[in-house]
């Protein structure tokens, strides 16, 4: 039976089911390149381009490889613009007799495939995605009957399952399951961090960015220099570097945040692996070879391997758990339009500045800056979740729904009521002073909680609490914080809620 084998931009991996049992005598693959998927959200051009030239390299090695493969570039006269539109073209041009594809990473092109096997005269099969960790099937056995789904307990079961970090008696290597004590230290003052690999660009590489550069330059983010890998090859290579000369830091600093220190010792392998350059097992498997041959310590290796087989398989599961309802999700009634310099327009916020100057430039920005300005600021100002949402999945070159919206609405924001995050990540201006150099460049005091100098983010943390109040008092993770709120004056509880108003004021004049 001959099949058509639709493979998506984010499915670039040979360990596919649909490839691995290919016929390639009367098989067709087909990847397209689509308007609809290049604009749902205007996707930052550094991520577009990433992702059609690593298609299109995809396809050659297919190509090379006796597979036959129909491409279809985004400027292909005929091109429909639409997944839907170039399955149906190609059922005319091909004429299989079965179309085979693997479930997508979002629910919405999930939806769509479905529609095709209620639409099309011919029977379309939508295997499951084999190359993440947990089935759908498991994380729900695992989620059953559970009040809280905290990843901690998930991720041990991974590490059974998977014998990562495990001894032969079946205790966790070092007798801890989790050494995130240990991943926490602030940045030392002239830390320097060893240089990335850039890699060279190709001409298929280059022959896309012209096109992003006509199509595409309107959407937030610089597409030069552009230095990403676009192979396997080349991903890999990048992450044997990660391994060599970062790795063992990586641990330690996992949280620290500097100024022009976009990468610090992040791995920045999530777009290669969200989009299928490279597998989740295959680099746990690597990072604790290094452990167990000497080249990094536990506490680096472990917070890594948290990150691979813990958070982005719950994420993911808890993604697929809830949706589509989850996608509706506004647990704290956050409805405040987003501001204007999470578009790069100015703010004297150093540390908002720098992340968004940082995701202007790399399509990327680590998971503290994520999670702890950008987000942060988000989920004290109580900014519009669909908005913060839409921003996330459009900047960032490694964004899929089902891995951006439980970090951002869930993580980030608190919007799901809890479901990822057992207690919001709402901290003052502090936090990001300790875990950063950025407050000594800016025009703000971390110190001052009140007055025309006072860090916004210190009102509006308490202001946050207390909007929310009713919903955070009893929390047993934060048991200091009304504590501390009840001890203050009246006047200065007044005087701390009068500057948060201030703040969200001068925000919405684009003056913050
Ligand atoms: P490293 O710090 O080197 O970590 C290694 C790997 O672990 C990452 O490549 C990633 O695959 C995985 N990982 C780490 N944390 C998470 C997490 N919370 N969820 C899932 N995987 C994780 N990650 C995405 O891949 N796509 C997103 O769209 C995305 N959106 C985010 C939005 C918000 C608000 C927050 C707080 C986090 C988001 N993350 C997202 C998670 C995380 O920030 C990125 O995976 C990480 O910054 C990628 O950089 P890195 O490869 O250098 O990661
Ligand atoms: C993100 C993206 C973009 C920008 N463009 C394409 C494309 O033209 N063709 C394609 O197959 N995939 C693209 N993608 C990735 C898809 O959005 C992704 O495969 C779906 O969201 C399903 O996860
Ligand atoms: Fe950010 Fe406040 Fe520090 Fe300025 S003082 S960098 S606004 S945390």
């Amino acid at each position: 039976m001959s099949s058509l084998r639709v493979i998506l931009g984010d499915q670039l991996s040979q360990s596919l089911t649909s490839l691995q049992e290919i016929d390639k005598t009367h098989d067709t693959v087909m990847l397209c390149e689509v308007m609809e998927e290049a604009t749902y959200v205007p996707h930052h051009p550094k991520k577009i381009a990433f992702l059609f030239s690593a298609m299109r390299h995809f396809a050659d090695m297919l190509h090379h490889d006796g597979v036959c493969v129909r491409y279809i570039k985004l400027d292909d006269p005929q091109n429909t613009g639409s997944f839907t539109g170039e399955v149906m073209r190609a059922i005319h041009a091909v004429q299989p007799q079965r179309i085979v594809v693997h479930e997508a990473g979002e629910y919405r092109v999930n939806e769509m495939m479905k529609e095709w096997q209620r639409c099309f005269a011919i029977p379309v099969d939508i295997l499951p995605d084999n190359r993440f960790l947990a089935t759908h099937e498991e994380f729900a056995a695992w989620i059953k009957d559970k009040k809280q789904f905290r990843m901690e307990f998930f991720y041990r079961e991974m590490r059974k399952k998977y014998g990562i970090l495990i001894e032969p008696d079946g205790s966790p290597t070092g007798g801890e399951w989790n050494y995130d004590k240990e991943n926490r230290k602030p940045p030392k003052s002239g830390m320097t961090v060893p240089k990335r690999i850039r890699h060279a660009q190709s001409s298929i590489t280059r022959e896309v960015l012209t096109l992003v550069h006509a199509r595409f330059s309107h959407h937030f983010g610089t597409l030069e220099p552009f230095h990403y890998a676009v192979t396997r090859a080349q991903a890999l290579m990048e992450f044997e570097h990660f391994i060599q000369n970062l790795l063992p830091h990586f641990g330690d600093y996992q949280d620290a945040m500097v100024a022009r220190e976009p990468y610090l010792y992040h791995s920045l392998i999530s777009s290669y692996l969200n989009a299928g350059l490279l597998l989740p097992l295959e680099l746990c498997q690597k990072v604790e070879d290094a452990y167990r041959t000497g080249a990094a310590p536990l506490n680096a290796v472990e917070g890594f391997i948290r990150q691979i087989l813990g958070w982005r398989e719950y994420i993911r599961g808890m993604y697929w758990q809830f949706m589509p309802e989850y996608g509706t999700r506004n647990y704290l009634n956050a409805t405040r339009p987003l501001p204007d310099f999470y578009w790069g327009a100015q703010t004297h916020m150093f540390c908002i500045a720098e992340t968004v100057r940082h995701t202007r430039e790399h399509a990327y920005s680590h998971h503290i800056q994520r999670l702890m300005v950008t987000g942060n600021f988000a989920l004290l100002a109580g900014l519009d979740v669909t908005e913060v949402q839409a921003w996330y999945l459009a900047v960032y070159s490694d964004a899929y729904e089902w891995v951006e919206m439980p970090n951002t609405l869930g993580m980030a924001l608190y919007g799901d009521g809890g479901a990822v995050a057992s207690k919001p990540y709402a901290a003052s201006g502090k936090y990001i002073h300790r875990m950063s150099n950025y407050c000594e460049k800016c025009r703000y005091d971390p110190e001052q909680m009140t007055g025309e100098k006072a860090c916004p983010f210190n009102a509006l943390y308490w202001d946050f609490m207390v909007r929310h109040e009713s919903i955070f008092r009893g929390n047993q993770r934060m048991p200091y914080v009304f504590s501390t709120w009840d001890k203050f004056a009246p006047e200065k509880q007044r005087a701390i809620r009068a500057q948060a108003q201030m703040s969200l004021q001068k925000m919405q004049e684009g003056v913050l």
